[in-house]
């Protein structure tokens, strides 16, 4: 086993279809952020490389949907991925784009060697061929209903109401999610990567070499394997992607999955155009690959399969894949919008108030490191007030407070006459400690490493109210004597904060600066090698007033926070009735009397202007005459209607339901949808044209 020289960590190209959420954080980000700026602070070489996956059927669908092109979608959210990892200080060194001409002669160069090199299988195989927009269907766009639940809006690649993996055959009365027209099946021809070819390889690697990673990730590989591989098709019938290089490839792209990878590779090389080689293909580098769940199959089988293939790569040498962080007991749901989204917490918690540590903070004692794990904001909020406002915010506070009270804001010198037992002890803590939190964080246990840091804190809080330096100055006289004991409390506590700064800081970057800033020492003072250390602020120095690291988080912000959470999925749900489970259909609600009924005030209205709501592909903004009046009504219609179709449109309105803000704009009513059996929703209206602000009853 090698020395390692340098560590080259990736974190999993999220795809430019979306902005993203905490559990993303949680699952590959943070984890991969809290190592890098470990490794940094040991002043180890270390590149950390990140960038948005821009290809693949995900965003030409999403482009469809939005009814735009793939590169206005990859373009947007490229800049909000972006700027939502630099809110939250993500330190990448660089956040690239598999669109940029770098990636594509990259991944062309790399698909050639292979190719040269007699690695591929060209295959003709039919495949569903959507004639109505003349072109080929990836599973994902196809539909029918599922073989093993009945549910009739499944994908050709899987159920998302049953969880079953499938292909595209296995559906019943398959459709095309494009034109909803019936696909046919066409010839096509691919590039097959024989994939079992690699797997005495591969389980020798894994399954005898790398026992060490993690059980999540040791396990899926072992499966895989155990399965038995098969060839895959490197290559897709599509016009968005990295083109095939060949002439006999014409309208052919590489599947997303062959591409993505070598995007580490490519943003390496646009960030070291000239020594990117050092750092993939030396046999001292280590490189890790921090990834969610899902991804493990492409990081552990696939390329290193690919790298493999190529011969002058290194592989990974670990691969610490999460779990997924469902939001208060629920997987997140980007359809149903059940998420927290960055870049909506940073505007709520923001980085004037070290807003990202708190989450990050939250995040990393929750994070999914071995099972699934579950967000709360009540969890949150206990987190922040009851852990970073309580234990640390407080030990760093009062031992400031006291300083400036007891030592006249100065380092007080430490009288080893006086030392006593518990600051022996507190000393050996610290080195314990020290040790621990390296251990754990080299393991990967961040959840521990973390807990460590707190633990600290705890300790310093213990030690400050067991020595009660303020019970020693009661008055002036008692002060004189004590004076010794008192500074060399002061002292400990003063230590123990600036080292603190050093534990918290791949953790709570923020913050650990912000302790910089209070003991005005420089951010060198937070190399690694300085844990420990009892000499950290020198003796006579005068620090900085007092600030509170953390403030409380109070219940109305909680609150707002679940409420936002329920509305934002409750607009999604009157438009995701495709992806909901029929069934319920044929349940009725409870019975309710006719006063009940009565409440309602119901009206005929007529749409006299519709317009999308910006960031909510759901959403229509409709202006409504009610005859005695106009409303505006947002509806979550958008997927069924565009805007200039439903210009004179008569609907039924709820008239007297309370407003409700969604996406910033006041909705003043409801308008009644009714549901068919595909889930597609039509306008109930009179069979009449009447005029607006008739009642309906
Ligand atoms: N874009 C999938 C995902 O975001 C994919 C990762 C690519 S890593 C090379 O989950
Ligand atoms: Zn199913």
């Amino acid at each position: 086993m090698p020395e390692f020289k340098r560590y080259l960590v990736t974190a999993a190209l999220p795809y430019a279809n979306g902005p993203i959420h905490i559990g993303h954080l949680a699952g590959c980000y943070l984890p991969a952020d809290i190592y890098v700026r470990y490794l940094r602070a040991k002043k180890l070489p270390v590149k950390f490389i990140c960038g948005t996956d821009e290809h693949g059927v995900p965003i030409t669908i999403k482009a469809l949907q939005e009814n735009t092109t793939p590169q206005a979608i990859v373009d947007h959210y490229h800049t909000l991925i972006r700027d939502s990892f630099a809110a939250v200080d993500i330190s990448f060194d660089i956040f690239s784009r598999t669109s940029k001409p770098i990636h594509h002669e990259t991944a062309q160069a790399f698909f050639k060697k292979l190719y040269n090199e007699g690695y591929f299988e060209v295959k003709e195989t039919e495949q569903f061929y959507d004639e109505e927009k003349q072109m080929f269907l990836a599973d994902r766009y196809i539909v029918g209903t599922c073989p093993v639940c009945g549910y009739e809006k499944a994908y050709g690649d899987q159920c998302e109401k049953c969880g079953s993996s499938l292909s595209p055959d296995e559906l019943i009365n398959p459709r095309s999610a494009l034109s909803d027209s019936v696909p046919l099946k066409r010839k096509t021809k691919h590039w097959y990567m024989p994939l079992q070819r690699f797997e005495p390889w591969l389980r020798k690697w894994i399954l005898e070499q790398h026992r060490e990673w993690k059980a999540n990730v040791y396990g899926q590989c072992k499966s895989w394997l155990d399965h038995g591989l098969q060839p895959r098709a490197m290559t897709r019938d599509s016009q968005w992607g990295v083109k095939v290089p060949l002439p006999e490839a014409e309208g052919k792209v590489l599947y997303v999955w062959f591409d993505a990878p070598i995007g580490y590779i490519s943003a390496t090389k646009e960030l070291l155009p000239d020594t990117w080689k050092d750092w993939w293909q030396r046999e001292d580098t280590r490189l890790i690959h921090f990834i969610g769940k899902d991804n493990i199959v492409f990081h552990c089988i696939i390329f290193p399969a690919m790298l493999k293939a190529h011969g002058d790569f290194v592989l990974p040498d670990n691969v610490p894949a999460n779990e997924f962080l469902n939001i208060e007991g629920q997987k997140v749901s980007t359809s149903r919008n059940w998420a927290v989204w960055v870049h909506e917490y940073i505007h709520d918690f923001p980085p004037e108030q070290r807003g990202q540590d708190v989450l990050r903070y939250v995040l990393c004692a929750n994070m999914p490191e071995t099972k699934d794990n579950d967000f709360t904001w009540k969890d949150f909020q206990d987190r922040n007030n009851n852990e970073l406002v309580a234990i640390l915010g407080n030990f760093v506070n009062r031992t400031l407070v006291l300083m400036h009270k007891l030592c006249k804001g100065k380092v007080p010198p430490f009288h080893e006459e006086v030392q006593d037992e518990a600051d022996q002890h507190l000393y050996a803590y610290l080195q314990k400690a020290k040790h621990n939190i390296e251990n754990a964080i080299e393991q990967f246990h961040f959840r521990d490493a973390l807990m460590e840091v707190m633990n600290v804190a705890r300790e310093g809080n213990k030690y400050l109210q067991e020595k009660a330096p303020w019970l020693l100055a009661k008055d002036q006289a008692t002060q004189l004597v004590n004076q010794p004991i008192i500074d060399n409390t002061i002292f400990m506590c003063l230590q123990l904060t600036a080292n603190l700064a050093i534990f918290l800081n791949p953790f709570l970057p923020a913050t650990a600066r912000k302790i910089c800033y209070l003991l005005k020492v420089v951010d060198r003072m937070l190399e690694w090698e300085n844990a420990g250390s009892l000499k950290l602020l020198s003796v006579g120095y005068s620090l900085r007033a007092p600030e509170l690291l953390f403030r409380k988080i109070e219940d109305a912000e909680i609150e707002k926070q679940i409420q936002k959470l329920q509305t934002a999925e409750q607009a999604s749900a009157t438009s995701t009735a495709v992806s909901t489970p029929q069934p319920t259909q044929a349940t009725v609600k409870p019975t309710i009397n006719y006063d009940d009924f009565d409440k309602l005030d119901l009206r005929v209205g007529t749409i006299i202007a519709a317009e999308k709501v910006k960031q909510a592909d759901k959403l229509l903004q409709l202006t409504v005459d009610l005859g005695f009046e106009q409303r505006t009504i947002v509806s979550g219609i958008a997927q069924y209607f565009q805007p200039d179709q439903i210009i004179g449109q008569q609907v039924v309105v709820v008239a007297n339901l309370a407003p409700r803000k969604l996406k910033g704009i006041v909705s003043q009513g409801m308008i009644l949808m009714a549901e068919d059996d595909q889930g597609k929703l039509h306008f109930v209206t009179p069979s009449d044209n009447i005029p607006p602000g008739g009642k309906v009853s």
